[in-house]
């Protein structure tokens, strides 16, 4: 999608989604907006001028004619205290398909364009309202699927990458000065700029890099869920288990050992977090080519798991598949709830027995079969996953989506050279600034400063119309 188009265009989309809704908004921003709205609109009471930022009551009339379409509210709101910075107007109608599509196409009419996605938010973006990892903080709002998602898009909306951001530019300038007065006006050997400084200034520059790269990863679960593994040997009850925890059957269960192959991801909201569940094969040494597959598939979910929720058959002894498993399990380091299922039946598997093996403090004694136990357990994972995040790092989360993150790599890999090669020879002082100058370049890509329109387009083009 391309959004190479006249910001001083006038434009009017349908806000409100599509589909039947107590009221339904158009929105208009440009210079014609409040003409192209006195024109349609008929108060039920004073004067047809229209005042900034007040609501008025009345009616939208086709002009040609003087057919009444709708009662509406109509709210102007004049340049610049408004989101695009433009004159803004937006009519609530009611809500709908027909209303909404005969006041656009007569918005049209009077000589607003229709507008592209994402195109309201582009010009705040071009009118310096809000900088990029605003603007994205809005679709991230707009699609947020967990309490915690949310938030952290709210975080990035009032700006606090931005202001990491900010930061670190500064300190990279305030390298910059001694090394380009150094180049412009010395070339005497005392004016040098103090090489200790200017390393130590880099490493911390990389260190704050580094540090806004692993919030990345940090968040990911909150922005796209938490992916929890859950796994165990064959037969131990992990598909019982997600349909238990889903409340409905979505994976075949038999008796058979080895009865799931694929992988099965599913999604469920516990307390406001977004956890995606899988179930899949049993970890065991695989009896044909189709287990085969379905256990390596299974490895690899649970190297990408943030959680482990570890299943074990508490009506059988342990043997050595379950030893395998808590070795596989225990080499990924990461927060595990343990499960002991099959309560309903007679016991074989010590718990003491269990936790001198393992070192796991407190597994949950659960039946899938009944669903004696899941509502403990279910603490348990939201407990496990808030403890997993306290550990990783204190303080708050800073926003970083993937594109930052990429932007980051390469601002790391620049001041990265520059250390290096100043360390194996003598860099010399102006390619030294050359370096850092494009360092800051690419860190202006993340606000939006210096950002390819490729870009832009393609961030944009993923919001919807009339946002
Ligand atoms: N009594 C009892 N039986 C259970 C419980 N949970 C599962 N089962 C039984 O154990 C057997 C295996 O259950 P599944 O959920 O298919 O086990 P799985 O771990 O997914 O097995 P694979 O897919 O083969 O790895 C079935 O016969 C279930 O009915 C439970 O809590 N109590
Ligand atoms: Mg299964």
């Amino acid at each position: 999608m391309v959004l190479r188009v006249d910001p001083q265009d006038t434009i009017a989309a349908i806000a409100t989604p599509y589909g039947e809704s107590g009221i339904g908004i158009v929105r208009i921003s440009g210079p014609e907006a409040a003409p192209i709205a006195e024109n349609i609109f008929r108060p039920r009471r004073g004067a047809p001028q229209l005042c900034s930022h007040q609501i008025r009551y009345g009616e939208v009339i086709d002009p040609k004619g003087g057919e009444t379409i709708d009662e509406v509210l109509l709210t102007f709101m004049a340049a610049p205290r408004t989101y695009t910075r433009q004159d803004i107007v937006e009519i609530s109608c009611h809500g709908g398909f027909w209303p909404l599509k005969r006041i656009l196409e007569l918005v049209l009419r009077q000589g607003a364009r229709e507008a592209l996605p994402g195109e309201f938010t582009k010009r705040a973006f071009l009118s310096g309202r809000i900088d990029l990892t605003q603007a994205e903080a809005v679709l991230d709002i707009i699609q947020a699927r967990t309490d915690e998602g949310l938030r952290l898009a709210e975080e990035q909306l009032r700006g606090g990458l931005t202001k990491e951001i900010a930061g670190l530019r500064e300190r990279l300038v305030g390298l910059l000065v001694p090394i380009e007065a150094f180049i412009d006006f010395s070339e005497e050997e005392e004016d040098k700029p103090p090489l200790g400084a200017v390393t130590a200034g880099l490493r911390g520059a990389l260190a704050t890099i580094e540090r806004l790269i692993a919030a990345h990863e940090e968040g990911e679960p909150y922005r796209d869920g938490v992916r929890a593994a859950i796994v165990g040997k064959a037969n131990a009850g992990k598909s019982s288990l997600l349909n238990r925890l889903l409340e409905r059957e979505r994976a075949i269960v038999t008796a058979i050992p080895g009865t799931t192959t694929d992988v099965i991801e599913e999604a469920l909201n516990l307390s406001g977090v977004l956890i995606r569940l899988m179930d899949m094969a049993g970890l065991r040494e695989p009896r044909n080519e189709v287990e085969q597959e379905g256990v390596r598939l299974a490895r690899e979910r649970l190297a990408e798991s943030h959680l482990i929720i570890l299943v074990m058959d508490r009506s059988r002894p342990l043997d050595e598949e379950d030893r395998a498993i808590f070795r596989a399990v225990a080499a990924r380091g990461k927060p595990v709830v343990p499960v002991l299922n099959k309560v309903d039946i007679p016991p074989y598997l010590a718990e003491t027995a269990l936790i001198r093996e393992t070192g796991w403090s407190h597994p949950y004694p659960i039946s899938a079969l009944t669903g004696e136990g899941i509502e403990e357990m279910k603490r348990g994972m939201v407990q496990a996953i808030i403890a997993g995040r306290l550990k990783q790092g204190e303080g708050e989360l800073i926003p970083v989506n993937l594109r930052h993150k990429l932007v980051l790599e390469r601002a790391r890999d620049v001041l990265d050279k520059i250390l290096v090669n100043r360390q194996q020879e003598e860099l010399p002082w102006d390619l030294t600034a050359i370096e850092i100058r494009r360092a800051l370049a690419i860190l202006g890509e993340i606000v939006g400063e210096t950002t390819p329109e490729e870009v832009l387009d393609t961030i944009f083009s993923q919001f919807c119309i009339g946002k």
